[in-house]
């Protein structure tokens, strides 16, 4: 008899249509064994070596205003740039390239050199999201940016330069290929079901229960079941939206509060700053309506077994496909015990 639980699996991801290899015999022992706590360095409310810090010079020359809540600039070491001309490449059906002009900002969520998501007041966290609403409608009105692409890489291990709470945005002319690939499939789904693909996994999520974090009247939190890094979670809007913009002022403090609420179970579950990459995806910012799209959050954070061991995508997953030892279900249970 074959055991979901216990025996080797493929399973699919319908928005990437990817497979990841599930390996659940590999992991038993050591997820029993015991959780490390590491003391994180204490960080002061205020440095004055941050480049971040309200009053404070940034590495580009300019130096930041005294800001009480959020503060929005524009990267001072930008990927990409306004003033790209728009242009192709092609030769032999080999060598292809395209340019294209591009916003790089950064959002400091607080003057709080020593706050994260999960330590911030409701309050505090309800205008970071605002602050994302007006960066998506502001580049996203601009003829040359198609797709606002905002995310957070917090703590070293994920590369983050820096500490202090912040995000960053690339608002880019073209759709970049995750964003491209989630939408020939919800595309593809609606055009074959005539339903949105997210409603009907957040649907099956929220009877299941059993891959569930968190739930609030707007969103939920999932492992979801194709998920490649071990703790690797979804939030996904219960009602059908196509981007942040569309949010309610109450569903605004929904996602504050499902962010909150998900940060501060994955910073208990090994007791330390649990680090991340996280970020939305939505529709692109072309003018079409874009309805086969469902807006959502997915945190990939990269530690694996304590806060001292991380998950590295090598060898076999990157020569052939991901692998992940604990399911998602049991990852799921885990971060419900926290
Ligand atoms: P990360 O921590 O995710 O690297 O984000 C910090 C961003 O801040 C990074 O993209 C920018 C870097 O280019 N930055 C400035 O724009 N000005 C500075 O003075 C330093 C860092
Ligand atoms: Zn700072």
């Amino acid at each position: 008899m074959f055991d979901w639980n216990q025996d080797p699996h493929r399973r699919f991801n319908p928005l990437t249509r990817q497979w990841v290899l599930v390996s659940p015999h590999r992991t038993e022992r050591p997820w029993q064994g015991q959780t490390e706590t590491q003391d994180a360095p204490v960080q002061p409310a205020y440095d004055p070596a941050c480049y971040l810090c309200p009053g404070n010079a940034r590495a580009g020359g300019f130096r930041n205003p005294h800001y009480d809540a959020t503060f929005v600039f524009d990267n001072d070491f930008a990927a990409l740039k306004p003033t790209t001309p728009v242009e192709g490449f092609a030769q032999d059906g080999l060598l292809i390239a395209e340019s294209g002009p591009g916003i790089c900002r950064v959002i400091c969520f607080s003057p709080r050199h020593n706050l994260t998501l999960a330590n911030m007041e409701q309050a505090d966290l309800r205008r970071v999201v605002d602050a994302w609403v007006e960066q998506f409608l502001d580049l996203g009105s601009r003829d040359m940016i198609g797709y606002v692409q905002i995310f957070e890489n917090r703590g070293a291990m994920m590369g983050a330069s820096n500490p202090h709470p912040h995000c960053q945005i690339w608002a880019s002319h073209t759709v970049p290929n995750e964003v491209s690939t989630e939408q020939e499939s919800q595309l593809a789904w609606r055009r074959d079901r005539h339903s949105c693909l997210l409603c009907d996994y957040a649907r099956l999520e929220l009877a299941s229960r059993e891959r569930l974090l968190e739930e609030n009247g707007s969103f939920v939190t999932v492992v979801p079941f194709w998920a490649v890094w071990p703790f690797e979670t979804m939030v996904v809007s219960k009602r059908h939206l196509t981007g942040i913009d569309g949010l309610t002022g109450a569903e605004r403090d929904d996602l504050a509060d499902i962010l909150k609420r998900t940060t501060a179970r994955y910073d208990r579950l090994f007791g330390v700053p649990f680090p991340y990459s996280q970020g939305f995806h939505q529709r692109p910012t072309d003018g079409a309506p874009h309805d086969e799209w469902h807006f959502h959050a997915h945190f990939y954070p990269p530690l694996l077994r304590s806060a001292t061991v991380r998950k590295f995508l090598v060898g076999y997953e990157m020569l052939a496909m991901p692998q992940r030892d604990i399911t998602p279900e049991r990852a799921a249970e885990r971060l419900r015990g926290v």
